[in-house]
């Protein structure tokens, strides 16, 4: 029976990584640092999951002659990067991505159990949730994030981590991801994934996904299907996702 849905952050609930991009540029000139992450830059950095592992993987291939003073300042430069992340969230009002909210106002309404499972930080998913959910009404019952999983995507520790926080089996829960480092994550920890492409994956592999949309869709504006199972009027409703799952035993 499904019991859970867990869902990834960055590019599934929101299209954040490019305030994640502006937050990182934003601390760069704060702390006059001649750097600037341009789009095309940032794609590649995140093949590199966490904001700490890709600052230190930037410095050490952009700025391997300086590496050593500047590793030892990238503490305090992600520091300030999250505070910057936290302004861009207020001063932008970033909408969750189309049928984020009716699905999980669904699950809720049918006592399904909710988690986010990521590899940003966690006062970026406090902050992202605050601007859309009222604090009384928090709909996640289990927030896994950033530095509370031994190792990030694409091992399986954060997703791990919030199947045992609900207290749910991965045969009792699906997945959200938008990537495929978030999907090889969720794959390894026994989950199927559903997967939401995001603009900053719209070249990555979506294999091991059980469906591939570009969004979960809403009623009267269906998604673009890209792979794997099709959803009835091409949206992804909790009665579909039951059924489905029923379908698995
Ligand atoms: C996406 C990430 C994060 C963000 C930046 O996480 O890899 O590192 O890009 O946030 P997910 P931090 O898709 O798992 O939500 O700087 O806080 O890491
Ligand atoms: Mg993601």
């Amino acid at each position: 029976m499904l019991k859970a849905l867990i869902f990834d952050v960055d590019g599934t609930l929101a299209e954040t990584e490019d305030l994640h991009r502006q937050a990182f540029n934003r601390a760069f000139a704060e702390l006059d640092l001649p750097w600037r992450w341009d789009p095309a830059l940032y794609a590649d950095l995140l093949t590199v999951m966490g904001g700490k592992e890709r600052l230190t993987h930037y410095i050490d291939t952009h700025h391997p002659g300086e590496a050593a003073s500047f590793q030892a300042r990238a503490p305090e430069i992600h520091a300030r990067k999250t505070i910057a992340y936290g302004d861009l969230i207020a001063e932008n009002g970033l909408p969750l991505r189309p049928g984020i909210a009716r699905l999980i106002g669904e699950a809720r309404d049918a006592g399904l159990r909710l988690a986010v499972a990521t590899t940003t930080s966690r006062p970026n998913v406090d902050r992202l949730l605050a601007a859309h959910f009222a604090a009384s009404d928090a709909p996640f019952d289990v927030i896994a994030a950033g530095d509370e999983a031994e190792r990030k995507k694409p091992a399986p520790d954060v997703f791990l981590l919030a199947l045992d926080r609900l207290g749910v089996s991965a045969s009792e829960a699906v997945a959200f991801e938008d990537s495929a480092a978030g999907i090889a994550s969720a794959r390894a920890a026994g989950l199927p994934v559903l997967a939401t492409r995001s603009r900053y994956t719209a070249s990555h592999r979506l294999d091991g996904a059980f469906s591939a949309v570009s969004d979960l869709g809403e009623p009267g504006h269906p998604h673009r299907h890209l792979a794997g199972l099709a959803w009835p009027d091409n949206v992804v409703t909790l009665a579909a996702l039951q059924d489905w799952h029923a379908g698995l035993r």
